[in-house]
């Protein structure tokens, strides 16, 4: 009798501890699973923060400044996306902020020989521009 009850005793024992490790597996899947989504829609917030999309003015008359543009612009890291319209003289570009800042695509614009509100190309660079590319010197867009 002694034994049954032990018995009884022991299984029940048993049987709680199992339920409650499968309990707290249950509930640290749950856990789990929450963090990561957190984790996940954090990830997506800092993202979307970092992504920018914005316009400036960029001189040029033709296609071949859209071209060089469009180009120096690309091969900055951190851009994403460069479109340059030779009748708005609008770039518009799509670029990651932690990676390059708006005044650096200014800068490379410079760079290249075309003129932003915010960066001028030495006299030096201007002038290696071909003809056709000449928008300082009264030429019309072409
Ligand atoms: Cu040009």
């Amino acid at each position: 009798m002694e034994m049954l009850v032990q018995h009884f005793i022991i299984q029940n024992y048993l049987t709680i501890k199992k339920d409650m490790k499968t309990q707290s597996f249950k509930i640290l899947t749950l856990l789990l699973i929450f963090l990561a989504g957190i984790t996940s829609s954090q990830a997506l917030a800092g993202e979307k923060k970092k992504i920018i999309e914005t316009s400036f003015e960029v001189q040029g008359i033709c296609g071949m400044c859209e071209t060089k543009i469009e180009t120096a612009a690309m091969e900055l890291n951190g851009v994403k996306l460069a479109d340059w319209d030779k009748h708005t003289k609008q770039l518009k570009v799509v670029y990651n902020s932690k990676k390059i800042s708006e005044e650096e695509i200014h800068q490379a614009m410079a760079a290249v020989g075309y003129d932003t509100p915010k960066a001028k190309a030495t006299d030096t660079t201007y002038n290696e521009l071909p003809g056709c590319c000449k928008y300082r010197d009264g030429q019309k867009t072409h």
